[in-house]
């Protein structure tokens, strides 16, 4: 089944300016890019992003990080589109994340992880709302 998921390349992988890279290794790897838009989070929006993760005790930080500077946000289009590309991305600590990823090649820690994925269906539809409006998705 075709899926959409929500990405976004984060602050530090912006400041490092690997924009370009990721984006080419996203459209090689098959997935469409349907929207697309540089963002920079408020602090309460990136609190309202993460805040199924506000009893974490990382949830300060992460939203801290977040809206630390402009992210890039973009909407993926493929077959099993959700699950590959969380597959495609690697694990979330960069150091386990297996070779050739994302967020092996890119991602600094844990937290700094250079990209997010949505983690189900009733997530990305959510997480893609958050950002875009249906007009925006070509
Ligand atoms: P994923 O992004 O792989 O789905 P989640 O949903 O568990 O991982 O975590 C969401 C985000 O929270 C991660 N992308 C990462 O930036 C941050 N995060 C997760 N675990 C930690 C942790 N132990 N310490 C700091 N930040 C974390």
């Amino acid at each position: 089944m075709v899926e959409r998921t929500y990405t976004m390349i984060k602050p530090e992988c912006v400041e490092n300016k690997h924009i370009g890279e990721v984006i080419s290794r996203i459209e090689q790897g098959g997935f469409r890019i349907r929207a697309m838009k540089m963002v920079h989070l408020t602090k309460q929006e990136a609190q309202a992003f993460y805040a199924v993760h506000k009893e974490r005790p990382f949830y300060n930080d992460l939203t801290d990080f977040m809206s630390s500077g402009p992210i890039v946000a973009m909407v993926l289009e493929k077959e099993n589109c959700i699950k590959d590309y969380r597959d495609f991305i690697g694990s979330t600590n960069p150091a386990e994340a297996a070779e050739g990823t994302i967020r092996r090649d890119f991602g600094a820690d844990i937290q700094c992880n250079c990209v997010h994925a949505s983690d189900s269906p009733e997530n990305a539809e959510k997480e893609i709302h958050f950002f875009f409006a249906d007009r925006d998705l070509v």
